[in-house]
């Protein structure tokens, strides 16, 4: 059934007023549905959204999630509520169907829709395939969790186009029929476990971004991913996975399964039994072994949507990876300084230390989703000399790296940058890749970088001659 068949008519109740909860609003309203909107914080933090509401016609509650919600018909939730929040036990009691934002968002998307999730590279490979679209000049909007609701592109794209979309495990707990034609599965590490319980767990729900798809929709795996485990996920999709050339060959995969694969230096690609090179990986705009993987997902994705290869080649040649990635932001006195704020969980930093080839001083700590950081520690006494910590998890970062590396702390961004650098030696790099969420001091990831930057500009303000790299 179309959405608007689904929506209009109905009383449809959104908890949260997040970019999530107003665009699923938006969409309702467009679609001839009555919202009820819900937020469980006070009237004066919702000033903007209460404005907009109010402009639409559209009713709501805030300071807590009422009765009021067990009137509807059903319920789009937001995917910051959990599973486990009363509100939603009382919905599930009261037999109220509850979807998340992107499953009504795919009820009526013209186009078509490509997902990809995993624990470490969503954005970077939403990105890389955004831009090896459009190298191809097709119609490509990034979206979803990065940012941008899909609900909001409803609207946006034409039949023609591509709805490139960032999918979370939030997301994903409330589906019913979402099913991309593409769907990518990075890789898993631990991540938001305080939230699904255990790593099993936040497994299967990333997997259920193919729970949907058929035979006509492609999935495309990363064949070394020991948690992924991609050989024993069942679909009904086409599985294409990509890795290196003998990953695939020990797998036993078979030519019509493999996606881009890495054959010594080159990305690679088979189509009609011919092996074609698209790019050799020094020639990768983005730096980085992780981006390798990434732009073999991103390939294989769009050679599934029958992208040419010379597109394929020159988005990749161009894209400089995202702000907060692994960002090299300046020399200061010799000191390099490389900004990775998006790197909120473990896996992510151990991937980050490993891609930094010279000896590093690191800023790890925030408010920490998994709590246990001794994986860090092999990859912290190869690389590490010196680590400050940030933060509520300080205390468990020191526990579990104080006796390989020496750990100080430090109560603001900028304390810690400063402790480095009068630390650091030229040819040394900086890096700030907290292996933590960051709300315990900064409103997000994105602020923390600035907050990186600012603190690096600052220093780099006493020298003369320091040199400042991209923005
Ligand atoms: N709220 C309630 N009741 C609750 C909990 C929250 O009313 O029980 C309200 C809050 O008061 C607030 C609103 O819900 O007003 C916030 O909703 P939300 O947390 O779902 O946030 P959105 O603004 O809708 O943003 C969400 C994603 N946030 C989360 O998953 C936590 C954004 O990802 C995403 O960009 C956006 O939708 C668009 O798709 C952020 C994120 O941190 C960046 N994602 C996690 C990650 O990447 O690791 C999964
Ligand atoms: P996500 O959207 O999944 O958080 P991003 O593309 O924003 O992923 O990258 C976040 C961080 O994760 C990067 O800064 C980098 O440290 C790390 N990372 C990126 N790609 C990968 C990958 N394929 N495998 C492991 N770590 C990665």
């Amino acid at each position: 059934m179309m959405s608007g068949e689904r929506i209009k008519g109905r009383t449809i109740g959104v908890i949260g007023m997040g970019l999530s909860g107003m665009a699923a609003t938006r969409l309702i309203k467009e679609f001839g549905g009555a919202a009820f909107v819900s937020d469980f914080q006070s009237r004066d933090k919702l000033a903007d959204q209460i404005k907009e509401l109010e402009s639409l016609g559209v009713s709501y509650e805030v300071d807590g999630h009422t009765d009021a919600l067990l009137k509807t018909d059903f319920v789009v939730i937001s995917p910051g509520v959990t599973s486990k929040s009363p509100i939603v036990k009382k919905l599930r009691d009261a037999g109220i169907p509850i979807f998340s934002e992107i499953e009504i968002g795919s009820w009526n998307l013209r186009g078509m829709l490509l997902g990809i999730t995993g624990s470490n590279g969503k954005s970077t490979t939403t990105m890389m395939l955004h831009n090896i679209l459009m190298a191809d000049g097709q119609e490509s909007i990034p979206c979803g969790n990065l940012g941008a609701p899909l609900c909001d592109q409803v609207a946006r794209l034409s039949s023609r186009g591509y709805a490139v979309a960032e999918i979370s495990s939030f997301q994903l707990e409330f589906i019913e029929q979402f099913a991309p034609s593409v769907a990518a599965i990075l890789n898993i590490s631990p991540d938001h476990l305080e939230r699904h319980g255990s790593l099993k767990t936040y497994r299967e729900e990333k997997l259920r971004i193919t729970e949907n798809q058929n035979t006509h929709d492609t999935l495309v795996l990363n064949a070394e991913s020991s948690e992924l485990d991609a050989r024993s996920i069942i679909t009904h999709a086409k599985k294409k996975y990509f890795g290196t050339l003998d990953a695939l060959d020990s797998a036993a995969i078979q030519e019509d399964s493999r996606g881009v694969f890495l054959k010594g230096d080159s990305l690679c690609a088979t189509t009609d039994g011919r092996t074609h090179k698209i790019l050799e990986t020094s020639e990768l705009g983005a730096p980085g072994a992780h981006n390798i993987e990434n732009a073999m997902a991103a390939s294989s994705m769009a050679l599934v949507c029958g992208v040419r290869p010379d597109s394929i080649r020159k988005a990749l040649l161009e894209f400089r990876g995202l702000e907060h990635r692994l960002e090299s932001i300046a020399r200061v006195n010799g000191v390099h300084f490389v900004n990775d704020s998006k790197a909120t969980n473990v896996g992510a930093a151990i991937t980050a230390i490993g891609s930094v080839t010279a000896p590093i001083r690191l800023i790890l700590g925030g408010s920490s989703t998994d709590d246990d950081f001794k994986p860090l520690a092999h990859v912290v006494s190869e690389r590490v000399c010196g680590v400050v910590a940030i933060g509520d998890a300080r205390s468990e970062i020191f526990d579990a790296l104080g006796r390989t590396v020496g750990v100080e702390f430090a109560d603001s961004m900028y304390e810690a940058v400063e402790k480095l650098f009068e630390a650091a030696r030229p040819g040394e790099t900086i890096l700030l890749s907290p292996a933590c969420d960051s709300l315990d001091m900064f409103e997000g990831f994105a602020h923390r970088g600035k907050c990186f930057k600012d603190a690096v500009s600052k220093i780099a303000g006493r020298f003369e001659g320091a040199n400042a790299i991209g923005n």
